[in-house]
């Protein structure tokens, strides 16, 4: 652990502050960090500002070259930081490089991008006009960002509002500081090395909801990019609407997959275990119901409990391990409730019996739970690996089940027919933001938008036109004729 802080430049920075910090393999203490007074909330907001009066102004393409420096960087601190988000956050150790290779495949992403904020030319009705629509820089970027990607979902934001020319200031959560600290060790080497960025320009701040409600209740900071639960949400949202601030809102998902008859059964078998139970089953995308035509039910079932009984679960960093901790006691306490409510709502529960693991981690075997019907404990996310098992007789049927939540991140269907595979991606098809086919509803790839609708937020992050969230959009009319005719032919002579 000495050496992974040497090698992170984090030595000096874990001790000696207030806020402790515990890894979640065996709950031991690991730093004690300093955190950001509320009270200066209001000159880290100023420093921003400043920053974006200077930035705002780099080409595009040189504001690119900071996010290519910072991919750099981070592929050179890729296995140490990967190994941090480990001890910090409990991932087992391919997943925790797989979050820090999202970050670089973000950073590569925006660094083309920074070359395409494309806008549009439009046809004036006048002539001698010109219409345009151009994208121009909008301001502080707040990322307020979960324990469960405590550095991807940062990169996500950063990368595209750097180079759409937005200062970031990010607030990780108050389980995961080591890790926002070590990448922003990062982004200095990328800084000093890009030579002649403002100061503050990303700047971290470290602590409880007094600073996050800094963020968003400034008028200063028009963007608020906020990650973790519906309840966080419904706080952030109002406050940020009621000062007509953008909220990218990113919370909590109720993932489905549909298993329809033709379905590959091996694939599905693969899909469905590493979407439940990966990360120990603590992704805003996990998979978390499964809807099966009744004809496929039982075989189905039958092996996803062989799969589930010969899951390793244990130490993260062990080799072979596929489901670590979770984040702390409280969320074992949790499932362990959820589980109980699913029994009461006429649940059969298969696993979900705590384990020893490393003496200290909230360890626990994943659940699978066939239910009678889409009752209460089904509908709400339990942040844990509970999968929650119904049936279904019509395609009709399962698409209203899959829909008939209140969360609308992620979705999949599993079949090789044509038509019920089109028409879970049509209109009348998932209500999500993302909707899968052979494919599971977790492990997004970075180029498309990722978000979803409903208690999911709306907001969208990541890949495509993202990156649109970021700017201000501007409609310029520019004349150049010898006369000012007024548009819908209306007449003001004097
Ligand atoms: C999250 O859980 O907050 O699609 C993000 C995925 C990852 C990101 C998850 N790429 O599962």
């Amino acid at each position: 652990m000495t050496e992974l802080f040497d090698a992170l430049g984090l030595t000096e920075a874990v001790t000696g502050g207030p806020l402790a910090v515990h890894s979640p393999i065996d709950g031991a203490r690991i730093a004690s960090v300093a955190v950001t007074d509320p009270a200066d909330m209001p000159a880290v907001i100023a420093r921003a500002q400043a920053a974006f009066r200077l930035w705002r102004e780099v080409p595009a393409p040189r504001r690119g070259e900071l996010v290519r420096l910072l991919g750099e960087e981070l592929r050179a601190a890729k296995a140490d930081l990967g190994a941090l988000v480990t001890l910090e956050a409990g991932k087992i150790a391919s997943e925790g490089l797989g979050e820090v290779q999202e970050m670089i495949d973000i950073c590569d992403f925006a660094v083309g991008l920074s070359r395409q904020l494309y806008g549009l030319t439009i046809a004036s009705e006048r002539p001698g006009h010109r219409m345009m629509e151009t994208w121009q820089p909008m301001g502080p970027c707040a990322v307020i960002s979960a324990f469960n990607f405590p550095v991807a979902v940062w990169a996500w934001n950063a990368a595209l509002a750097l180079v759409c020319g937005d200062p970031v200031i990010w607030k990780p959560s108050e389980k995961t500081p080591l890790t926002a600290m070590a990448s922003m060790r990062i982004l200095n080497r990328a800084l000093a090395r890009f030579g002649d960025a403002p100061e503050g320009l990303v700047q971290l701040v470290v602590g409880g909801p007094q600073i996050g409600e800094a963020l968003v209740t400034s008028a200063d900071v028009p963007i608020v990019s906020a990650t973790g639960s519906t309840r966080m949400g419904r706080i952030v949202g109002p406050k940020v609407a009621e000062r007509f601030g953008r909220a990218i809102l990113e919370l909590g998902g109720n993932n489905a997959m549909i298993v329809a008859p033709s379905a590959d059964l091996d694939m599905a078998v693969r899909a469905i275990v590493f979407s439940a139970v990966g990360t120990a089953g603590q992704r805003c995308t996990t998979l978390r119901r499964l809807i099966v035509h009744h004809s496929i039910r039982d075989e189905l079932m039958g092996r996803l409990l062989r799969a589930y009984a010969s899951l390793p679960v244990g130490d993260p960093r062990a080799p072979g391990t596929l489901v670590g901790p979770l984040i702390d006691e409280g969320s074992r306490s949790r499932m362990l409730a959820a589980l109980d409510r699913a029994r009461a709502e006429g649940g059969e529960v298969h696993g979900g019996a705590p384990v020893e693991g490393v003496p200290g981690g909230a360890y626990i075997r994943p659940a699978i739970v066939l239910m009678p019907a889409q009752t209460g404990v089904v509908r709400e996310e339990t942040f844990a690996p509970i999968l929650y098992v119904m049936g279904y007789d019509t395609l009709d049927q399962a698409i209203a089940m899959q829909n008939d939540v209140p969360q609308g991140l992620s979705s999949c269907i599993f079949t090789l027919n044509l038509r019920e595979a089109e028409a879970f991606l049509s209109a009348a098809g998932s209500d999500c933001g993302i909707a899968n086919v052979n494919i599971g509803p977790s492990g997004a790839e970075i180029g498309g938008a990722f978000g979803g609708e409903k208690d999911t937020g709306g907001g969208r992050e990541s890949g495509s036109d993202a990156w649109r969230g970021y700017m201000r959009r501007q409609t310029n009319t520019v004349n150049w004729s010898a006369s000012l005719p007024l548009a819908q032919g209306v007449r003001f002579d004097f």
